[in-house]
């Protein structure tokens, strides 16, 4: 039985200070209908909160720790690093390092601009788009959740879509009419769109797997579709990869499919757990970006010495280990060992799982866009959430998100997490 009784106390007086007492809403626990454990240290694969509970973590910070939390590797780089300062507002080597390696990576990524957050690089790319083509239009998917940027809450998914709140207050109305909001994997759907407003789309971003719907593939056909529309219609097609980017392959979700976007959004792993986010393509296209071009983009702590050598270590660790394939057995041992438990005791699921990301969506055969997302059985997930918490498994506090499995999770984790699924069913 877990005890809550410290965390409980931090929250009640972490309320006073800051809104819902979390500086992120899905943190909140509000959706699961529980108060959020405030966590004091993580080592590998674990987590341990304030009253000392031991949990086995599958959100690993949303995403960035896919080599579980404090990586010795990369620890030593940050302490490395921090020895000779924290930021300078100047250029360092370092950024051009970490640069060279996205490009490399990524090789859609000629050049690449440093940021500070996912919603940072999603929001400039757009602005990018914007600025190249001449034309204000963007089309994003219901579900997909690209940050927080006004023009992208549309009925963005994640944290709005937990509290159902598909449009935020604020998003200024003259704004968000500039978005077009299509159904996910709904190709004739874009088309269609396209068609009735020709010339006047700048482009398309997608997260060519989607992670904040719970996990919904692309089916087959619709990246490339996408990538076709763009190209005869002079839009450009962004892949926000800031999930998929480096976790479903060293490549990300491009080089999976094998469709190119024009711009690539990328963040989480590419900051080791430290904040990054990036946004990259085509020299034609970058060089509109000032101080080269005319479209004005900036940050204090873009680049930043630390934040950039927690990403470079990691990055680098995931060349060298290549841990794709044991993270695959893994995750697909996992999944398929809830989903076994679930079809043994009746209760209809799926299990959208691509690498190390996955969601299991309760009552549903097949989920592949918003629509039938959203008719999962949430109270079954929040049941199965707060048994699992109780056993020492620490799942993401909403049915809209996805679980992350890092290179940390031993074997034993995955047999005790399946015990207690076992049991929480
Ligand atoms: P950040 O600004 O939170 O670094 O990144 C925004 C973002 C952009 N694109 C995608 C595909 C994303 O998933 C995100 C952020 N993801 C959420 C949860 N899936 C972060 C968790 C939170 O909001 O606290």
């Amino acid at each position: 039985m877990i005890i809550n009784k410290v965390s409980e106390e931090l929250y009640s007086k972490a309320v006073g200070y800051i809104p819902g007492g979390v500086n992120s809403p899905v943190r909140a626990f509000r959706s699961v209908g529980l108060c959020p454990h405030f966590i004091k240290s993580g080592q590998g694969s674990h987590i341990v909160d304030e009253d000392g509970n031991d949990f086995i973590d599958y959100v690993c910070s949303w995403g960035p720790l896919i080599l579980g939390h404090a990586n010795p590797e990369v620890l030593d780089a940050i302490s490395r690093t921090m020895r000779d300062g924290t930021s300078f507002g100047a250029p360092t080597r370092r950024e051009i390092d970490m640069a060279e390696l996205i490009s490399e990576l990524v090789p859609s990524i000629e050049m690449v601009r440093l940021v500070s957050s996912g919603t940072e690089a999603t929001m400039s790319a757009i602005r990018l788009a914007r600025g190249y083509t001449g034309r204000e239009k963007i089309v994003k998917f219901s579900g997909c959740y690209h940050g927080h940027s006004d023009g992208l809450l549309a009925k963005a998914g994640s944290g709005a879509a937990t509290f159902s709140i598909p449009d935020s207050l604020g998003a200024p109305k003259s704004l968000v009419e500039q978005t077009i909001v299509l159904p996910y994997n709904d190709l004739e759907g874009v088309r269609e769109c396209f068609q009735s407003m020709p010339g006047q789309i700048a482009a398309i971003i997608v997260e060519p797997i989607a992670g904040n719907m719970g996990v919904v593939k692309p089916l087959a056909g619709f990246l490339e579709g996408l990538r076709d529309i763009c190209s005869s219609n002079g839009s450009l097609l962004i892949f926000d990869e800031v999930i998929s980017g480096f976790r479903v392959a060293l490549g990300g979700a491009q080089e999976l499919y094998g469709v190119i976007p024009d711009l690539t959004c990328l963040g989480k792993i590419i900051g080791g757990g430290l904040p990054v986010g990036a946004f990259g393509g085509p020299r034609k296209i970058m060089e509109f970006l000032a101080p080269v071009g005319g479209v004005y983009q900036a940050g204090t702590l873009s680049g930043n010495p630390l934040a950039v050598s927690a990403g470079l270590a990691t990055l680098r660790i995931l060349k060298r280990d290549n841990p794709y394939p044991s993270l695959e057995e893994k995750s697909s041992r996992l999944t398929r060992g809830l989903a076994e438990i679930l079809s043994r005791k009746s209760l209809k699921n799926t299990v959208n799982r691509l690498g190390s990301l996955f969601s299991v969506f309760f009552d549903m055969e097949s989920v592949t866009n918003y629509e039938e997302a959203i008719k999962a059985d949430k109270s079954r997930f929040n049941t199965f959430f707060a048994k699992m918490l109780d056993q020492g498994i620490y799942l993401a506090p909403s049915a809209f998100e996805a679980w992350f499995v890092s290179t940390a999770h031993s074997d034993q984790d995955i047999d005790y997490t399946l015990n207690c699924a076992e049991r929480s069913l």
